[in-house]
């Protein structure tokens, strides 16, 4: 079915996904359809042989404002709980293919919480990242409270998470929350430039790569570098890396097949 709320373009690049964000009158509001919607084409695309990395985006005022705010408020602790949300935004967490955000205006409560799913983010000097949660009387659901104090610190994240006060595409650059900051016009391009750096390289080194920097996050140093070790071993399983390997020795670019 063609979804209503996003647009899916696989091969918006050579081997380069995109999914675009698509309810501008409502700054990308999530309801829950566009988050089936996003959760599905990302199934899709993660399973695509032509697609290695895929990128996020919405348009220039509004990556997303946040979760439907108008579709929330009635809800109750159960019905919420009935919904179950979380199945869409963790199936999107477990997407397996580098996943870049290219931001843009308000990334706001949910919207912050998306683009910090993804792997990567690239910005526009005009970003601006918030979990406003506080101010309509809730917090953050969908991870804010977490990864944004893993990427930012506990005094910044309380305070942002506290106040509702968002913070700006450069502050945000120099708490290394996003990547890169950029002139408007140019954040899609230049996260289409990232995800083609991405793109040449061997997509099953680049999935257990990113499956190891992920698991940083979840585990005490021991347990990550055993992990490490277990994902290290297996590109040595790959046809990709004796192409590499070879290829470096053989002074000529390598051809990856993600075999
Ligand atoms: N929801 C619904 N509609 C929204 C919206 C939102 N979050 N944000 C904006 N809109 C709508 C506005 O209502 C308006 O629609 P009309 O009134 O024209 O029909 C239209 O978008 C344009 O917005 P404004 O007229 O307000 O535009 P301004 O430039 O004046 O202001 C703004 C832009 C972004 C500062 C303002 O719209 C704003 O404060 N928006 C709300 C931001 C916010 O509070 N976001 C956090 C929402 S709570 C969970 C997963 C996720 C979440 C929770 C649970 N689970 C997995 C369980 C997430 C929760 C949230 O995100």
């Amino acid at each position: 079915m063609t979804p209503e709320f996003i647009l899916v373009t696989p091969q918006a690049r050579p081997q380069v996904a995109l999914i675009q964000l698509n309810r501008p009158k409502e700054l990308n509001a999530l309801n829950l359809q566009l988050m089936q919607e996003v959760a599905a084409a990302l199934k899709e695309l993660d399973k695509d042989p032509e697609v290695r990395v895929i990128v996020l985006t919405g348009n220039e005022r509004a990556f997303a404002a946040g979760a439907d705010i108008k579709q929330m408020a009635g809800r109750t602790a159960i019905d919420m709980l009935l919904i179950d949300q979380f199945s869409t935004w963790d199936q999107i967490r477990r997407t397996t293919k580098p996943l870049i955000a290219a931001v843009s205006g308000f990334a706001l409560g949910g919207g912050c919480e998306l683009c910090m799913t993804c792997d990567m983010i690239v910005a526009s000097e005009t970003a601006k990242f918030g979990q406003p949660e506080i101010r309509i009387g809730t917090m953050p659901g969908a991870g804010g409270t977490q990864r944004l104090t893993r990427a930012i610190g506990k005094a910044r994240a309380m305070e942002m998470v506290l106040t509702g006060e968002p913070m700006g595409a450069d502050e945000a650059a120099r708490h290394g929350l996003v990547n890169r900051v950029v002139p408007v016009g140019q954040y899609l391009e230049e996260a289409f430039r990232l995800a083609a750096s991405i793109a040449k390289m061997s997509p099953i080194a680049a999935r257990l790569a990113k499956e190891s920097v992920n698991r940083s996050f979840e585990t005490h140093l021991d347990e990550g570098l055993h992990f490490e070790r277990k994902n290290f071993y297996m590109t040595f399983a790959s046809e990709d890396q004796k192409e590499g390997m070879a290829a470096f020795v053989e002074k000529r670019p390598a051809e990856f097949k993600g075999r």
